[in-house]
């Protein structure tokens, strides 16, 4: 069995930053992700909870972390499945009690079986519980009860808790700052999906099935001992028009782009990319005239993402440069503030419907809050968070809203990159992703 991606320190760093932010009379309660069925006994291929490998790095299904004050300090628990040779045999080795406590960074390896008794002895102890709900209903309901209860003990000497509090936004806030050995996990994982949207170019031509196209761009992933961090989506034509699309089944006819989004994940860690490229290697000249003016708006997102920027500053530099765009394409037949509207919500949104950024980490849209209420243009960014900058256009043919141009009609087009944000400005991790026009024609369908 692997071990942990982090050394210890990196991980009881993370620990005492949390805990620190916690009442010492508290009980800190943080349970994985529940396995879940796929159909009859067949799972779903498991990930742990995020919040589990942040300050644990323990990877296997129903653990919990349990954290306590004592006299000396916070102590924290893991309870793990107890090694079973029954079970082993079916599902997989098991670290078990004993292997846990040996490298693992806690300070107590506890088993499942005793789940029940220790948390509600623990819960007598407490006067706030700090617990992720809905992850573990046997917890949640431990919890309720020692909540809800009127014993004798709780209504004459007090004992047991009085409130409940989610811990999510402490740690949600310690992981939009990304630690070194965080970056070059992302930038491995970033490293990885630029290869395999290269091998995807290389290998298309035209009448190339979208499936064909997710199996070149996934075989990469497989073969890099990585998984995808979210369903790759394959568009071709008026798929690519479709933003969440992903069944991936259709044929892609010849003069027609592909949209390809797809990233894969290293340790946990995820990585975002999307690139368009004509399956015949050659765009056509009204193709090239909104695949550039995304990639311009694209380069002007990344320039804005600086240090002590707002947020929203790349998405107002991109919505800035396809307004203007749209506007030089006749596209659209109004001013440029129009265009934009008041809030970026003008004219451009009936092409332009999505944001240019989202958090990227442990989760590819990951936590964190970014544009707090009441704060038009989000918070500052600063050095060491990752985020993705993803202007795109999409005039879809089948639109009977708005009027699509019909030299443009059938055309979707996304360039996305992940962004490391530095004192020294922007740094694109997946640089290794090639996007500018000549390079994408050399590279498509050179492998075929
Ligand atoms: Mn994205």
């Amino acid at each position: 069995m692997a071990g942990l991606p982090f050394d210890e320190a990196e991980y009881r760093g993370r620990q005492a930053r949390f805990l620190e932010q916690i009442p010492a009379d508290g009980l800190v309660l943080i349970p994985t992700n529940p396995s879940s069925m796929r159909s009859n006994d067949v799972t779903h291929p498991y990930r742990a909870s995020s919040y589990m490998l942040y300050l644990c790095g323990w990877r296997h299904p129903e653990s919990v972390l349990m954290a306590k004050h004592r006299e000396d300090g916070w102590f924290v628990s893991l309870f793990v499945q107890p090694r079973d040779t029954d079970a082993e045999i079916w599902e997989g080795r098991r670290i078990g009690v004993e292997g846990a406590v040996n490298g693992w960074p806690i300070d107590e390896a506890l088993s499942l079986d005793d789940l029940d008794s220790m948390i509600a002895e623990a819960l007598k102890d407490c006067k706030s519980v700090h617990l992720i709900q809905k992850l573990n209903p046997q917890i949640d309901r431990l919890v309720n009860s020692a909540l809800t209860t009127k014993s004798r003990a709780r209504n004459v000497h007090g004992r047991g808790p009085v409130s409940i509090s989610d811990p999510a936004s402490i740690l949600d806030e310690m992981r939009i700052c990304k630690s070194e050995s965080e970056i070059e996990m992302m930038q491995s994982a970033a490293n990885i999906a630029a290869d395999a949207h290269i091998a995807a170019m290389r290998v298309t031509y035209s009448g190339i099935g979208e499936w064909q196209i997710q199996a070149a761009v996934e075989g990469h992933f497989m073969a890099s001992k990585s998984r995808w961090s979210y369903p790759s989506i394959v568009g071709g034509g008026d798929n690519a028009t479709v933003l969440h699309y992903d069944s991936n089944d259709c044929e892609i006819t010849d003069g027609d782009l592909v949209l390809v989004d797809a990233g894969c994940e290293v340790n946990g860690y995820a990585s975002d990319i999307t690139r368009t490229w004509p399956v015949n290697g050659r765009f056509s000249e009204a193709q090239k005239e909104i695949y550039e003016l995304v990639l311009r708006a694209e380069l002007a997102g990344i320039e804005a993402a600086v240090v002590g920027a707002p947020w929203k500053a790349s998405h107002k530099a991109t919505m800035e440069v396809i307004s203007q765009g749209l506007i030089d394409l006749a596209i659209l037949d109004c001013s440029l503030k129009e265009a934009m509207g008041e809030d970026l919500d003008g004219k451009t949104r009936q092409f332009f419907m999505h944001g240019t950024s989202h958090s990227l980490g442990l989760d590819v849209h990951d936590v964190g809050v970014t544009l707090p209420d009441g704060e038009e243009s989000g918070r500052e960014l600063e050095a060491g968070m990752v985020l993705t900058i993803e202007p795109g256009l999409y005039f879809g043919s089948w639109r009977s809203d708005i009027k699509i141009p019909e030299r443009y009609a059938g055309i979707g087009i996304r360039i996305e990159d992940d962004i490391l944000i530095t004192d020294d400005g922007p740094v694109v991790l997946t640089a290794g992703c090639p996007k500018a026009v000549v390079e994408i024609e050399s590279l498509v369908g050179s492998g075929v």
